[in-house]
């Protein structure tokens, strides 16, 4: 057995004008309650430190640069980064970054229970659209704040495990969760800020929203045996409502643990890291049953070509 017991740590909403620091003292209220439950991993949403700032159209780069942390950890996560060495916790939660060379990314990291940063991932498919829609009901750009992410789907060994990352919108798509899966991914945590519904279809509401979000986090679980954890920032910022159900799914692709708030909301589960090797051995062992010379169209192709018309 190979257990990390895992505390999902869904946040309720932040506010435009929270600060970083209130944010922090309540990622350590969860981590609190994260250690007395005995966690040893805990996951926070996509940009955890602040409100989810890309629903806001922004000409000045000053102002925009007011979103984005240009170190990690800094004077705001410095607290956060001493409880989780203090109580010997391992963390994941995201932030926007800013590199010292001017680029800007949706990024995650995964911290060991001494500090280190072990993992990092920087988000490669970026959802919404670059410039003012007045189309839409509300805004989405994160086209126009962030660059896609130039690491790939890298993955890393700690907690005596294999892990790795990806971010919201990713999970909507197979290749990540494959692309980790044949480097024998164990637990893929992920942190998510879904709108309730959606802002070009007002008829597609939470429940719709919320089966899509689960349909694939099971699915990139099962497909490629591997412990799948989503965690949502939810509840309504700024009169925007974002749906919760954050999951921790085993590697059979079934819900262990469900949220069932839109506010800050811990889910504790030993996951065996373990219950990943019956898959990877059998239906899932890609080594035997993959056929590679089929699926050179995925790599080669980015939109969709028709078959030509008699
Ligand atoms: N943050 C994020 O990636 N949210 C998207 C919503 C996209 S709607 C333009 C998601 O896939 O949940």
């Amino acid at each position: 057995m190979r257990v990390v017991t895992v505390a999902a740590a869904q946040m309720g909403p932040i506010q435009k004008a929270e600060g970083r620091q209130q944010v922090v003292a309540r990622m350590i209220a969860l981590m609190d309650d994260a250690s007395k439950a005995d966690a040893n991993f805990i996951v926070y949403p996509e940009l955890t430190l602040t409100t989810f700032f890309p629903r806001y159209y922004m000409e000045d780069q000053a102002e925009v640069d007011t979103w984005f942390e240009s170190e990690m950890p800094n004077a705001a996560t410095a607290p956060l980064f001493d409880k989780a060495k203090e109580y010997g916790i391992a963390m994941t939660f995201g932030y926007a970054e800013q590199t010292l060379d001017g680029h800007y990314f949706n990024t995650s990291i995964h911290v060991d229970k001494t500090g280190n940063i072990v993992g990092k991932y920087r988000k490669v498919h970026l959802p919404g659209h670059s410039e003012f829609d007045p189309d839409r009901t509300f805004q989405h750009l994160e086209k126009r704040y962030f660059e896609p992410g130039n690491l790939g789907f890298p993955v890393y060994r700690t907690l005596d495990g294999i892990f790795g990352l990806c971010i919201c919108n990713d999970r909507r798509w197979p290749e990540v969760y494959r692309s980790m899966g044949l480097q024998g991914v164990e637990m893929i945590t992920l942190g998510y800020n879904t709108p309730s519904v959606n802002s070009q279809k007002g008829t597609e509401g939470p429940e719709k929203r919320m089966f899509h979000s689960d349909l694939v986090m099971q699915s990139g679980a099962y497909q490629n045996s591997t412990w799948v954890v989503g965690v949502a920032k939810a509840g309504i910022e700024d009169d925007h409502p974002m749906f919760g159900g954050s999951v921790i799914v085993n590697p059979d692709g079934e819900i262990v643990a469900k949220a069932k708030s839109e506010e800050d909301e811990l889910l504790v589960h030993p996951c065996d890291l373990d219950d990943t090797v019956f898959g990877k051995q059998t239906i899932f062992d890609f080594a035997r049953h993959r056929r590679v010379e089929h699926y050179t169209r995925i790599t080669s192709q980015t939109g969709v070509q028709l078959p030509p018309n008699d």
